[in-house]
């Protein structure tokens, strides 16, 4: 790495992931707590960081997920930054302040520790995770088909070789399960879910399984607008926006529209950077650009969703 790069502009390995896990919560006791949740197919802890300033009652919380895609590298970047950040600047910046005065905030880094170890070790363009199937050879489950959204109609495969194969039923994975049981334990004070992806730079919301409308589609097409706006405004740079189903395809079983229909009115797939000249490879380099510009547009919709 150039000499010049912190932590946060590198692509880490998952132990790396794991003792910054650690380290993170011990050096800020007061304010990050690390929660086992479950583990993945193979036997992995999947912890959530809990960012969390005071007790005040009837708090509202946002969730983020990052790697549920194992390729997309930049995903699991960006939640390491989100974290830095947020510890960094409360108190210094006005936004980050409020938000985390207002919201308790779940970070889940890594949601599929298998695939993502995969990845570094055999196969850098791997997408599922890696649970074995009674039926195939093949390996892996697409998480973001697996959970009960529609769950594996057009848009997704029943065939264990694709990589939409949306698995045997929904949540049949132990990653899928760990984060819907977690939600619905905690969907009274979750109000805003966010799952990051790359690449295509879109900020999307539901519904991706299915054409219709969601009820509360102008809150949220106004939402992702003003997102964009931002990175526009501050980066130069353009994303686009809309539903999932009519901004790319159909797509059944994603986390964000199961997270919509269990009641988290705003909830959003986020795909960063680039718009396909590196794709899932994008340099090092581009790390700290592509997190500052997905960086404003999660407070832009954290701010709108505290006035709601
Ligand atoms: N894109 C997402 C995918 O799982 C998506 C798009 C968003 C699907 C929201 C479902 C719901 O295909 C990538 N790059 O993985
Ligand atoms: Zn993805």
């Amino acid at each position: 790495p150039r000499s010049s790069s912190t932590f946060y502009e590198r692509y880490h390995s998952l132990e790396d992931i794991y003792h910054w896990i650690n380290r993170t919560q011990q050096d800020n006791p007061n304010m990050v707590k690390a929660i086992l949740i479950g583990s993945s197919y193979e036997k992995r802890p999947l912890y959530v960081l809990k960012l969390s300033v005071n007790n005040r009652p009837n708090k509202k919380a946002m969730w983020i997920d990052c790697g549920i895609h194992a390729r997309e590298w930049i995903s699991h970047a960006f939640c390491l930054w989100f974290v830095q950040n947020s510890l960094s600047f409360y108190k210094l910046n006005q936004d980050i302040t409020r938000i985390l005065d207002n919201m308790d905030v779940y970070i889940l880094p890594v949601m599929n520790p298998d695939g993502y170890q995969y990845t570094w070790t055999t196969n850098r363009m791997w997408r599922k995770n890696r649970s074995v199937s009674k039926s195939s050879n093949c390996i892996g489950v697409d998480l973001n088909r697996n959970f009960d959204a529609n769950w594996c109609t057009e848009g997704a495969s029943d065939e264990p070789c694709t990589e939409i194969y949306c698995g045997a039923f929904p949540e049949s994975e132990p990653e899928s399960q760990a984060v819907a049981n977690f939600l619905r334990s905690h969907k009274d004070s979750v109000q805003f879910y966010l799952s990051i992806h790359s690449y295509s730079q879109m900020l999307l919301f539901p519904y991706s399984c299915t054409l219709d409308e969601a009820e509360n589609h102008k809150d949220l097409l106004e939402m992702a607008q003003e997102a964009a706006q931002a990175i526009r405004r501050y980066y130069r740079n353009t994303y686009k926006y809309g539903s999932g189903a009519k901004t790319i395809y159909l797509a059944p079983g994603g986390s964000d529209d199961w997270a919509y229909n269990l009641g988290i009115k705003y909830s959003f797939t986020f795909e960063l950077q680039d718009r396909g000249r590196y794709g899932f490879l994008l340099p090092p380099s581009l790390i700290s650009r592509a997190c500052n510009e997905a960086l404003i547009a999660v407070k832009t919709i954290a701010l709108k969703v505290i006035e709601k």
